[in-house]
C-alpha cells in the first residue's frame, strides 16, 4: 500500500521538524524541504531527515547549467532522494541537473499553483522536461484544468501536486485527475494534531481508491 502524500516541511525549528519527521515520515511518500528549513538549519538537516523518509529538495533550481549542477551535486552528497528544478530556464540547465543528479530523481516545474507566466508555456516546458530526461513533473492540485493538461502530455512521467488544502485544492480530485502524489504542508503541520490529520487524509485516500 503506497502512501500518496508528500509532506511539505516548511518550518524553521529543528526539533519540531525532526519530531514531525519521526512521527509522520513512514506514513508519507516523502518529505519535501524548501529554503525556510535549510536557511535556518543548514544543509545537514537533509541527512538527518533522511533517516525518517525520502527527502525531496524543493530548491526550484533556475540558473545557468553550471550553477544548477553545483547545487545538485551538493544535494546528492546529503542523501536527498529527489530535487526540484524549474523548467523555464530551458534544456541546457535542466539537462545539467538530470546529468549531475545521478540516482536522485529530478522533478521539473511545468505549472504552478498560482497564476504565473509559466501558464503560457506549459506545453513547451513538458516537452523540454521529457527531452532532458526528468523523472517527474510538478503540476497544481488546485487548478484542475492545468493539472489535466499536464497529465495528458506527461507520458509516463510521475506528477507531484502542490496546492491542496491551504491553497484550496482537493487531494482526492487531484489524484483522480492524474497526480501520483499530492504535496501537503500547512494543513498538516499547522493542525492541532498532525498525526491524526495525516491519518485522516490517508484513510480517505485508501477508502476512495481501494489502495
Ligand atoms: P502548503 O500545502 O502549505 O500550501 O505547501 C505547498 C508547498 O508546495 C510549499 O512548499 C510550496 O513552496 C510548494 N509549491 C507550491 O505551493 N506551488 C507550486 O506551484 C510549486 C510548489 O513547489
Amino acid at each position: 500500500m503506497e502512501n500518496k502524500i508528500i509532506f511539505a516541511l516548511d518550518i524553521y525549528d529543528h526539533d519540531e521538524a525532526i519530531n514531525l519527521a519521526k512521527n509522520l515520515g513512514d506514513k508519507v511518500f516523502a518529505i519535501k524541504v524548501n529554503w525556510p528549513i535549510i536557511l535556518e538549519n543548514g544543509i545537514k538537516i537533509i541527512r538527518e531527515l533522511s533517516k525518517y523518509s525520502k527527502i525531496i529538495c524543493d530548491f526550484k533550481l533556475a540558473d545557468i547549467d553550471n550553477t544548477d549542477k553545483l547545487i545538485t551535486e551538493k544535494v546528492n552528497e546529503y542523501n536527498a532522494w529527489g530535487i526540484i528544478a524549474h523548467a523555464f530556464t530551458g534544456y541546457k540547465s535542466l539537462k545539467a541537473v538530470v546529468d549531475s543528479a545521478k540516482n536522485t530523481k529530478v522533478f521539473s516545474v511545468v505549472s504552478m499553483s498560482q497564476e504565473s507566466y509559466v501558464d503560457d508555456i506549459t506545453d513547451k516546458l513538458i516537452e523540454t522536461s521529457k527531452k532532458a530526461g526528468v523523472y517527474g513533473l510538478v503540476a497544481p492540485a488546485n487548478r484542475p484544468l492545468y493539472l489535466k493538461k499536464v497529465k495528458e502530455l506527461s507520458g509516463n512521467l510521475k506528477i507531484i501536486s502542490p496546492g491542496a488544502g491551504s491553497q484550496g485544492g482537493d487531494i482526492l480530485n487531484a489524484l483522480l485527475l492524474g497526480s501520483d502524489y499530492v504535496i501537503i504542508g500547512r494543513s498538516i503541520y499547522n493542525s492541532d494534531n498532525p498525526e491524526k490529520t495525516l491519518s485522516d487524509f490517508n484513510n480517505s485516500i485508501r477508502n476512495s481508491f481501494n489502495i
